[in-house]
């Protein structure tokens, strides 16, 4: 369900979010419009992503339930896992700056990519398109 190429279509309440994450009002003016695009190729329990936006391409391997280190496109690093929930991908991942918990989800939803992104008590959400 989630393989295809995603390209981000509108956020909600990302920029407050973006901000609880400490992240200037330069960047984040930037970091709305992004063009996001992720490239999603599951197999199994394994998942391969292509991510490209305006600020950089990166290709991310993980394994559902392995922990793996990832890195913001703001330098923020992060350390957790994804796992699967019926058919929603459920993300914990700690700051290593902090220690604080970012909880993110990945869902199809009418056809449409929802990703949901809790940090410190606020909640955004990023809808992507299938390309
Ligand atoms: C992936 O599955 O795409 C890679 C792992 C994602 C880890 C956590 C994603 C959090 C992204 C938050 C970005 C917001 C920047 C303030």
């Amino acid at each position: 369900a989630f393989n295809g190429t995603w390209k981000v279509e509108h956020n909600e309440n990302y920029d407050k979010f973006m901000e609880q994450m400490g992240i200037n009002v330069m960047k984040r003016k930037l970091a709305e419009h992004d063009n996001l695009k992720v490239i999603i190729e599951q197999t199994g329990d394994k998942f391969h992503i292509k991510e490209s936006s305006t600020f950089r391409n990166k290709d991310i391997d993980f394994t559902l339930g392995v922990q793996f280190d990832y890195a913001l496109a703001d330098g923020t690093e992060v350390s957790g896992t994804w796992e699967m929930d019926g058919d929603v991908l459920k993300g914990k991942f700690t700051r290593k700056d902090n220690s604080k918990v970012l909880t993110t989800t990945r869902a199809v939803v009418g056809g449409e990519l929802v990703q949901s992104y809790n940090y410190d008590g606020v909640d955004a959400k990023r809808i992507f398109k299938k390309a």
